[in-house]
């Protein structure tokens, strides 16, 4: 189903009019209130009314997550503190997070395109969605929560973990749209089986999975397993939260990007260049109706194609395809984003490692495990094993309190990590997608 038929399916000359219009608005708009923009467009000689056209977007500097941090909490946002309804974090990061903020109108824009997201992915009014997003500082649960308010469907509020319960639920409530990460719809099929519960009897018609990457060979799985149709949905925290593109039910090829509110690019991450379609390269989002945080040119690191065919579906929104990737070292475990950094530097803020780890990545059971193999310092190496182990604890703890994400450690002796003599690999992903 179209949720909405106006701007879902506009002739792409009245679709770029208005992104122009919208264009040149959020510019004014950042020049005027957000000090980090006007500096970085006089130092490029810009002015706001330099933009007549869709193309001049490309002579605006791009905006990288390092200038949110720099700019952390909230000096990125282009309203008053008093406008502003809602915070949302981005997940998994220390020291500075990414903030990201609400208006009242931002919300009600928000509510609307994950209605229009949910509706894509073939919920209707009278669905019943189990919310298994985590709700809280990330983005997910309160973003499918308000969409599926919006449409007119029932909601139920479950949020992440205590996954028997959630069976139990599934089996009483009868819920026919499974939101969650596609791991966990895997790991919720496998939990019902050893409840007990065959996954394919219950009343589910489709699953809306992302906030992670997955695979075309998942989606396979999962449909066989869990008997409905699996639906790719794509956001971010920086650019709206979920809800910038979804694939619909009648394609599956591909996510149509909400256009009359995102300008995508596809760049080159190493050059800035920016591609044609049918290229692959970095997605660049431009945020065209925000009030609180609009962002111009974001760099989000996730690797794409974007592709302009006309789908079945009766759409004229561009389409991006599956994430294939990053052009960064961000890991996604369980849902938590966590760079390598963020887990160095709890290891080196302690004087009884040396500076040599390894982190391991499995999918078990279609769970993912961190494992952190850390060297243990000279010094204080012991053959006590009782001491290393209290030590292995104390720093899961530590890197759970950091970044939210369990891990099992693993203390090894002086000099059995392997040395590079090049760019030292420190990540080992066994996770078949
Ligand atoms: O993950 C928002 C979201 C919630 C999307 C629920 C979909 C469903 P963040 O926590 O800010 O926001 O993480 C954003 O997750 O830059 C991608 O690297 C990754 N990601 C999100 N969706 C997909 C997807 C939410 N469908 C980061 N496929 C993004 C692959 C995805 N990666």
């Amino acid at each position: 189903m179209i949720y909405d038929e106006e701007f879902e399916t506009l002739p792409r000359e009245a679709l770029e009019a208005i992104q122009l219009r919208r264009l040149q608005h959020v510019v004014e708009k950042v020049y005027a209130t957000v000090p980090f923009y006007k500096k970085a467009f006089d130092e490029k000689g810009l002015k706001p009314d330099d933009i007549r056209s869709l193309e001049d977007l490309q002579k605006l500097p791009f905006t990288m997550k390092q200038d949110l941090r720099d700019n952390y909490p909230f000096a990125m946002f282009a309203t008053p503190m008093e406008n502003v309804v809602r915070i949302h974090v981005s997940s998994g990061t220390t020291g500075k997070p990414t903030v990201v903020g609400y208006t009242r109108r931002d919300i009600d824009t928000w509510s609307e395109l994950m209605a229009r997201t949910l509706a894509a992915a073939g919920t209707h009014k009278g669905d019943i969605v189990h919310n298994a997003y985590g709700y809280g500082l990330f983005t997910g649960g309160l973003g499918f929560h308000y969409g599926a308010e919006r449409l007119g469907a029932s909601v139920i509020p479950v949020s992440d973990g205590n996954t028997k319960r959630q069976v139990l639920l599934m089996k009483d409530f009868g819920p026919t749209v499974l939101a969650c990460t596609p791991s966990y719809a895997l790991h919720l099929g496998e939990v019902a089986g050893d409840e007990g519960v065959d996954f394919k009897s219950l009343k589910f018609k489709v699953g809306v999975f992302g906030a992670e990457p997955w695979s075309e060979n998942m989606r396979g799985e999962i449909e066989n397993q869990l008997g409905l149709d699996a639906v790719d949905i794509y956001g971010l925290s920086e650019i709206i939260g979920p809800g910038v593109a979804v694939e619909c039910v009648e394609a599956k090829q591909g996510l149509h990007i909400f256009e009359d509110h995102f300008i995508p690019e596809i760049i080159d991450p190493e050059t800035g260049e920016v591609l044609q379609y049918g290229e692959p390269g970095e997605l660049v989002f431009t945020t065209l109706t925000k009030e609180a945080f609009p962002l111009i040119r974001y760099r989000t690191r996730d690797l794409s194609v974007l592709y302009r065919e006309p789908c079945k579906c009766g759409r004229t929104l561009v389409r991006m395809g599956r994430i294939t990737g990053r052009s960064d070292d961000m890991l996604i475990i369980r849902g938590v984003n966590v760079f390598p950094s963020q887990i160095e530097s709890v290891l080196m803020a302690r004087k009884d490692v040396a500076p040599y780890y390894l982190l391991i990545i499995e999918r078990k059971e279609h769970m993912d495990t961190l494992g952190v193999d850390v060297e243990v310092n000279e010094e204080v190496f012991s053959d006590a094993v009782k001491d290393l182990q209290h030590m292995g604890r104390e720093i899961e703890k530590d890197i759970k309190d950091m970044l939210g994400v369990s891990c099992k450690v693993r203390l090894v002796e002086p000099k059995t990590i392997q040395r590079s003599e090049g760019k030292a690999k420190r990540v080992i992903d066994n996770r078949k997608l």
